[in-house]
């Protein structure tokens, strides 16, 4: 692919930034809804399991239901005296919450994967560049930094790539994670809801720097967000590849391919 298209557009605020379902309650509802699921199925197996223990365990006594009920001999599928409705309804409404389940997450996930629907809410487009071991932030007027200022409330748009080798961005707070691969761009969304301090660190093992390759993500009201941008012209803080590139070649770190290193995206 040729090198990172930088779009000029305005920076528009719609009204209705904050409707948007952001990754982070969709992940944390999924946690949720399992972990109920999960609890609900425990108590019910342990406490069922407990019960007919405790029912039918050996007090010393011959067996006192001897006249009322018939044993099942030993290899013989209990029938559960019904006919086998009680397993019939065990298996289907198990198969009905899972499947149920499985459709349900696999929605959220969509969702997740799709980002919301373009017509609904403008996002913001950055351009998210990894190298050994920083990650430069290119906004849409050309601007680049190694600090991600984001808006509160806002869809933003990532498009992740590397100019060495594979490194993977994520930003845990905000529930986002994608591949940063030389030669390709990877997209990736989420919103802020919160303003504050937060860490992007990266989830890829990818040389001797890569425990301290992290960014500092700066969560900005609105109207903050809008004066920072309105001044970042023309003062771009961001390292380029090839000088980091020399860097840690001189550190002792391997060196990637000539064409992986500068070519693809010069
Ligand atoms: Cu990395």
């Amino acid at each position: 692919m040729a090198g990172p298209m930088i779009t000029h557009t305005a920076v528009v605020f719609p009204l209705h930034g904050g409707d948007v379902r952001a990754p982070s309650a969709v992940f944390d509802q999924i946690f949720e809804v399992f972990l109920l699921l999960g609890t609900a199925v425990g108590v019910v197996v342990v406490a069922y399991t407990m019960y007919h223990a405790l029912k039918y365990r050996d007090d010393g006594e011959t067996d006192p239901y001897a006249d009322k009920v018939e044993r099942p001999e030993m290899g013989e599928l209990p029938t559960g005296g019904s006919g086998g409705r009680k397993v019939f309804y065990s298996f289907s409404i198990s198969a009905i919450i899972v499947v149920s389940l499985i459709a349900w997450t696999y929605s959220q996930l969509l969702y997740i994967e799709q980002g919301p629907d373009p017509a609904q809410e403008e996002a913001l487009e950055i351009d998210v560049e990894g190298y050994r071991f920083g990650w430069d932030f290119i906004y849409p007027n050309g601007h680049t930094t190694n600090t991600l200022y984001v808006p509160q409330d806002r869809v933003v748009r990532l498009r992740v790539t590397s100019t060495d080798v594979f490194h993977n961005f994520g930003i845990p707070a905000v529930r986002v994670k994608t591949d940063a691969v030389p030669g390709q761009y990877t997209s990736a969304w989420f919103t802020a809801n919160e303003t504050g301090n937060y860490t992007a660190k990266c989830y890829e093992l990818c040389g001797s720097g890569h425990s301290l390759m992290t960014a500092e993500v700066v969560v900005l009201p609105q109207e903050e967000y809008e004066d920072w941008y309105n001044g970042t012209a023309g003062q771009s803080e961001g390292q380029t590849a090839n000088g980091t590139a020399s860097e840690s070649a001189s550190l002792g770190a391997p060196t990637a391919p000539a064409a992986t290193a500068g070519g693809v995206l010069a």
